[in-house]
């Protein structure tokens, strides 16, 4: 026999794109994102300040299983380290042929994909976007604008987190501030995978 699992709702607040009756919320501080930043310098003068980089607000804690789906809200603040806007730690699927979608719902930011080859791609993101998230690319987004950047994820709940590649080899490019707009450089650090 099927056991059915009960229809949920959450209330995503649009105004400031967190889930109030969230299950989990997990904060992320500078500390957390100890090395990515490519800024080393710039990194270690906030480190007593240590600030919110971005907040992720789980909807409800849904079996991790084929099947199932996740979906949480993600709000980066914003600010930049060294010129490089503040951003998620970014991470390949542990599971790494499973897609997801990203829909912006407040300010301005960017989704930075790359293939573990060092393929690049950035999609624009302001309120309406919905951006898709392939199987096997790495992905991380960044606020680009003035005001906090937020957007909500729907993803395979098996899909996991690999977030130690990333630590590792980093991204291959970096979204700067550059005479107040976005651009994309070379991160100086990246290492090609392998
Ligand atoms: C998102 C991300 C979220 C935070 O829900 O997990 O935006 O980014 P990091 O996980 O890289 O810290 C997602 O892509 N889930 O698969
Ligand atoms: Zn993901």
């Amino acid at each position: 026999m099927t056991r059915y699992m009960s229809p949920l709702t959450r209330t995503i607040d649009l105004a400031s794109g967190t889930i109030p009756d969230a299950a989990e919320v997990q904060t992320r501080r500078l500390s957390d994102l100890e090395g990515l930043f490519a800024d080393r310098e710039a990194e270690n003068a906030l480190r007593h300040e240590n600030p919110v980089i971005y907040r992720v607000y789980l909807a409800a804690h849904i079996p991790t299983e084929e099947g199932q789906l996740g979906y949480s809200t993600t709000v980066i603040y914003p600010g930049t380290v060294g010129g490089e806007y503040f951003m998620t730690k970014g991470h390949y699927h542990a599971v790494a042929n499973r897609a997801e979608v990203y829909t912006c719902l407040k300010g301005r930011g960017a989704l930075l994909l790359q293939t573990p080859e060092g393929e690049t791609s950035v999609q624009h993101m302001t309120p309406g976007a919905a951006a898709y998230v392939p199987p096997f690319w790495g992905h991380r987004t960044v606020n680009t604008g003035a005001e906090p950047f937020a957007f909500m994820a729907v993803y395979p709940a098996d899909a996991g987190y690999d977030y130690a590649t990333i630590a590792e080899y980093g991204f291959a490019a970096l979204i700067v501030e550059r005479d107040g707009k976005p651009e994309l450089v070379p991160n100086p650090h990246y290492q090609r995978e392998g």
